[in-house]
């Protein structure tokens, strides 16, 4: 879909809700989008933001990012259910007695379906288009009070592959040049949690910075050109799969 084609998208669900709930990799809070911000705000809407993949964080550092966030935030993780009693009473206090549509947004990968699915649970009605309902939409009914638009919205990446590669929302083998990417992605898990990076590829204890680690991980997991050097592009390759996969925790 073009740019333009996600504005649409995003208008459309603050049109047709009165909270909209921004999910945000908890891995990068520092991607939160100015754009929906400004979006719900004119539009008078409600702005729940919510960290999502919170098993791939320490306790303490999730308690960091949400001290960071400056914002009311709650956190989740679709993976390990948790998170969802707390979202709903949230809701219910923002939805003051009234009925509420409830709309989720966010940047491609962050885990935008995988909470509409956790929030709507195995036995959710799917409440069909009515008459007074946006057309072409679903909602599932979270309560007597609440309902949850079917689809979520994609916010648009701003910036270029290596912002891409970080949201999962390309291949590694597409990224054209992988090692700076896997860079920004070794400097950001070094700064987080270097022990658990170096266990987590059997690295030893001293790794040194970004480029001695990418080529030791390219020599302990046997990316190698001829002659036995290290395949460094291999190697970032690697690195961002396992990042993408949220395989390494921080
Ligand atoms: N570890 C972890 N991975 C998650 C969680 N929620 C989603 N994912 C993964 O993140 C990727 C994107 O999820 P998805 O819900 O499709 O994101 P969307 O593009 O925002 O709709 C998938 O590979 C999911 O398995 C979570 O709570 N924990
Ligand atoms: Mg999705």
């Amino acid at each position: 879909m073009k740019k333009k084609g996600y504005f649409t998208q995003l208008r459309k669900i603050v049109g047709a809700c009165s909270i909209i709930i921004e999910v945000i990799d908890a891995r990068f809070p520092e991607y939160k989008s100015r754009a929906i911000e400004k979006l719900v705000r004119q539009a008078g809407r409600k702005h729940l933001v919510v960290l999502s993949k919170v098993d791939l964080l320490s306790r303490k550092r999730m308690n960091s990012v949400i001290t960071s966030m400056k914002v009311p935030c709650l956190a989740f993780s679709a993976k390990k259910r948790t998170g969802k009693a707390k979202m709903l009473k949230v809701l219910h206090t923002m939805a003051h007695g009234r009925d509420v549509k409830v709309g989720v947004v966010g940047f491609p990968n962050v885990g935008k379906s995988s909470l509409v699915n956790y929030l709507a649970g195995r036995r959710a009605a799917r409440v069909s288009p009515r008459a007074g309902h946006t057309r072409g939409v679903q909602w599932i009914r979270l309560s007597e009070k609440i309902l949850l638009m079917d689809s979520a919205g994609v916010i648009p990446i701003p910036e270029g592959k290596g912002r891409l590669a970080l949201h999962a929302a390309i291949a590694p083998e597409d990224v054209g040049d992988p090692v700076p990417i896997a860079y920004q992605i070794l400097r950001k898990l070094m700064s987080k949690n270097k022990g658990r990076l170096l266990r987590y590829y059997d690295l030893g204890e001293k790794a040194g910075n970004e480029e001695d680690i990418l080529e030791k991980i390219a020599v302990r997991r046997g990316k190698l050109r001829r002659g036995g050097f290290p395949n460094i592009d291999d190697a970032a390759k690697l690195v961002i799969r396992d990042w993408q996969k949220g395989n390494i925790r921080i």
